[in-house]
């Protein structure tokens, strides 16, 4: 299998952190969905990361679609349980961390592709807006040691590579006192070998603007 995208996107290290905790051989793409657009087009048609191609040449888009299938080959070792009350928590707790995303990767677009007198402030005050909001019922739902309770899950993994991501690139939402909970439980797992075997190389940095 081939990942493709680079690790300063949270949706692709997700998979990669997913691949790694499964043991999961896999090789990479790391084109920038920027600068190598053009060839990163040819195989996920909307210019997006993350992309799995498979060894029959299947290509596979979007993570969530993505992970349904690693899922699916994990069977009994799957970062989420087969049904029920459970399952339904770790996909809620995964679609808030994954929604805060878009509203911050939508305030990181905003300010990278238009100069400051070309964006508009009540779009980047809503996503922010948004933003906190979404940290603010993670902390609220959070449970312990894991966001979901007892084990790993996918909600672990995507509510880690958010923080990481807003670290470095937009953290003015992300408070050191109301979501130290959050911050917290993202550096445990960044120490755990998956998250660790997923780390960034230096050069996988969408260009500052
Ligand atoms: N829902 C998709 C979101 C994918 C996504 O937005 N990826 C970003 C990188 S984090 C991307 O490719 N952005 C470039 C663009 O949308 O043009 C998923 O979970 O895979």
């Amino acid at each position: 299998m081939i990942l493709v995208g680079q690790y300063d996107s949270p949706v692709t290290r997700r998979v990669a952190v997913a691949l790694h905790h499964y043991g999961m051989p896999f090789t990479r793409d790391t084109r920038s969905i920027f600068g190598d657009a053009q060839a990163v087009s040819k195989i996920s048609p909307l210019t997006r990361i993350p992309a799995l191609v498979l060894d029959d040449g299947e290509v596979l888009i979007d993570s969530a679609a993505i992970l349904d299938y690693l899922d699916e080959q994990a069977g009994d070792a799957a970062l989420i349980p087969g049904a029920g009350p459970a399952r339904r928590r770790v996909l809620q707790m995964t679609a808030l961390a994954q929604g805060t995303l878009e509203k911050v990767a939508a305030v990181v677009y905003e300010r990278h592709f238009h100069a400051p007198e070309h964006r508009s402030t009540a779009w980047l005050d809503r996503c922010l807006g948004q933003a906190r909001a979404g940290l603010d019922e993670l902390t609220r739902r959070l449970a312990a040691p894991y966001a979901c309770g007892p084990t790993l899950s996918h909600a672990d993994v995507m509510i880690t590579t958010l923080i990481w991501y807003m670290q470095d690139r937009m953290g003015e939402v992300l408070s050191h006192t109301a979501h130290a909970d959050l911050i917290r439980l993202a550096e445990r797992c960044e120490d755990l070998p998956a998250f660790r075997a997923a780390a960034l190389s230096d050069f996988e940095k969408m260009p500052r603007s």
